[in-house]
């Protein structure tokens, strides 16, 4: 199918408009069918332009969905999908998270890690990604997707940024080598109830091996993980519903814990 400039930026008046208002609605594979998978990237970098105008933001890093192979055996694809954090999504533990501006949010754990330089070349190896990052860190991210009912096909949600909606990150630990990234055991609570427990190894088997996927399909559509971005590398468990009067606290080994409180 041929994405006209005039049909691109529909879909991304249509999807920004769902954002701005916090409505739901429907998935945009039901008018065009034919949309692949490159187009729903082209679609969801024009909608981050047009976002990070509207909201006078910049970007600060970047998101990596469907790293569980739970996740992607549920939506039938075999690799994980990326978007970006723009600075208006960053929210703080001691101040509590409007849902006012939110449709149907839910929240999942995930290990932040801080890009201390720009990573280039080719063939990105678990090894680079581990020379560029200094520190890491406990985060939440709060995914929304604009798409009714949460349901979409794996097109609809790139050119929805990945459900990306907001983020927090807990206090910095600087990496070391008595640090088991791969088998960061997490455990996080809904209202001092746990609700989910996990593993990094949960993420592609580890988190590095997710974040080496993504520095190389970055670099090949002309992008990349830049000294200063923050990664979320991937949910560790399912994403829990989120409402107002709801705290979550995700306790993680090695790099300490993280809070977010939802209002109205
Ligand atoms: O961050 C995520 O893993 C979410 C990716 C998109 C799929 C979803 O919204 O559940
Ligand atoms: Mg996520």
């Amino acid at each position: 199918m041929k994405v006209t400039e005039e049909i691109n930026s529909e879909i991304i008046e249509y999807l920004l408009y769902a954002e701005r208002d916090a409505h739901e609605v429907l998935k945009i594979t039901n008018e065009y069918p034919e949309l692949n998978i490159e187009q729903a990237y082209k679609i969801q970098k024009g909608l981050l332009e047009k976002r990070i105008k509207e909201n006078n933001t910049e970007k600060v890093g970047i998101k990596l969905g469907l790293t569980s192979k739970a996740k992607q055996e549920m939506m039938g694809v075999n690799e994980p999908i990326y978007g970006d954090l723009h600075a208006d999504m960053r929210e703080e533990s001691d101040q509590p998270i409007s849902c006012s501006d939110l449709i149907h949010p839910k929240i999942e754990p995930e290990i932040a890690f801080f890009i201390e330089e720009d990573i280039v070349g080719s063939n990105i190896s678990e090894d680079d990604i581990l020379k560029a990052t200094k520190y890491i860190a406990p985060a939440l991210e709060i995914i929304d997707s604009r798409y009714k009912d949460f349901k979409f096909t794996l097109v609809d949600v790139v050119a929805d940024n990945c459900s990306s909606s907001k983020f927090l990150v807990g206090e910095k630990t600087l990496l070391n080598e008595e640090i088991d990234l791969g088998n960061i055991q997490m455990s996080m609570d809904k209202n001092e109830v746990t609700v989910q427990t996990g593993v990094s190894s949960a993420v592609l088997g580890h988190p590095l091996t997710a974040m080496a996927w993504a520095a190389n399909l970055l670099i090949e559509n002309g992008g990349g993980f830049k000294k200063g971005d923050i990664v979320l590398s991937g949910a560790i468990t399912e994403a829990v519903t989120v409402e107002p009067g709801d705290t979550i606290s995700a306790e993680f080994d090695y790099i300490g814990a993280i809070k977010a409180s939802f209002s109205e």
